[in-house]
């Protein structure tokens, strides 16, 4: 019978109908048809919930004191207001694939020794003198610096200075939890022996030299405090020999001295200077990341929308976000994503 305009809709309609019982019945062996998912599945470019969101320091600081008189850092065993992400609400995210939070350590206080699974690192924000001890290293932080804790290294934290610290934690927990892999366990004491002294891993594994006999394939970085004293400088250094990129400004890796490679394998940083009056070109990759301002002030431009920032704040761009830089006065940004493991998977890309 040819198609004519009554028939076509009635088809269709029975054809819909059909399908549909279909779906019903294989449902119940607990199948389902992919034709009808292969858009959401196989995105043709990256799709995220993840949106572009900026949390101020002076909002936040004042927050997290707050949190400082109603439970100790030993009851909450990490004293910690989670970043969500505006997008990705109640699920301890601030990127599909990372959990970022601001922890606050008051004077005398202790964290006490755990490890786990999920790789730590800490960007040092606000006090000066308070520590962490991770695998026998004390290492004593001031305000820029860049402190790892590797996946399942004990570590545990305290303030023998007398203001409070606060720092912005980022870990893979939302990565390692996606594989279900996850463990942890607490120790008897509540500080662990530290038979190493402030700085060892650093003068051990980052100079040059290492010592005899030290394993060349760690799949992770030897060195604990990356501090912004020694960074810092060769940032300078970097923007006097001219060597600023113009999407990232003068940038460095924080990379495994032994190896060349990422710092971790799940989370990769970098520290970048702005020079004054930078307006950098615009840039996006398949990593969502993660900024603090350490320095200056400026803004960033994410498809349209416009995060300004000064110091201390903490913004996230959302993977594959065209993002611009700009700066006024000369400034420091942090940043830290998920790019290492995406590389390790070989489906890294960014796009200028
Ligand atoms: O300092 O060990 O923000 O275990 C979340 C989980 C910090 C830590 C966090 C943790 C830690």
């Amino acid at each position: 019978m040819p198609a004519t305009a009554q028939t076509v809709p009635e088809a269709n309609h029975n054809l819909q109908a059909a399908r549909q019982s279909y779906y019903d019945k294989i449902s119940a062996f607990h199948m389902a048809p992919l034709w009808e998912r292969l858009k959401d599945l196989v995105p043709r470019e990256p799709v995220t919930k993840c949106i572009p969101a900026l949390w101020r320091f002076d909002e936040a600081k004042a927050l997290i004191l707050e949190a400082g008189d109603l439970i100790t850092a030993k009851e909450a065993e990490r004293r910690v207001l989670v970043l969500e992400n505006p997008g990705l609400r109640g699920q301890s995210r601030v990127t599909n694939s990372l959990f970022a939070g601001l922890q606050l350590i008051l004077p005398g206080e202790i964290a006490p020794a755990h490890r786990h699974t999920a790789s730590a690192i800490r960007f040092v924000l606000d006090g000066e003198g308070a520590y962490t001890a991770v695998e026998g290293e004390k290492a004593v932080m001031s305000p820029g610096d860049f402190v790892l804790t590797p996946n399942w290294a004990p570590h545990d934290h305290g303030n023998a200075s007398t203001k409070p610290m606060i720092w912005l934690d980022v870990l893979d927990l939302p990565t390692i939890n996606f594989y279900e892999a996850a463990f942890a366990e607490h120790f008897e004491s509540e500080t662990q022996p530290t038979g190493r002294q402030d700085g060892d891993s650093l003068h051990f594994y980052g100079s040059g030299v290492l010592p005899d006999g030290a394993p060349v394939q760690l799949k992770r970085s030897p060195v604990i405090n990356y501090t912004y004293a020694r960074t810092r400088p060769i940032l300078a250094r970097l923007k006097s020999a001219g060597d600023i990129d113009r999407r990232h400004g003068a940038r460095v890796r924080y990379a495994n001295p032994v190896t060349g490679g990422w710092a971790l394998p799940t989370m990769g940083a970098h520290l970048s200077l702005l020079p004054q009056n930078f307006k950098g070109e615009g840039y996006r990759s398949s990593d969502g990341t993660i900024f603090v301002c350490a320095e200056g002030e400026g803004a960033t431009i994410i498809d349209g929308a416009t995060l300004e920032w000064r110091q201390n704040d903490v913004f996230v761009v959302p993977p594959w976000k065209r993002y611009t830089h700009i700066a006024a006065k000369e400034s420091v940004l942090f940043s830290i994503s998920d790019r290492p493991a995406q590389e390790a998977l070989g489906i890294w890309r960014e796009e200028s």
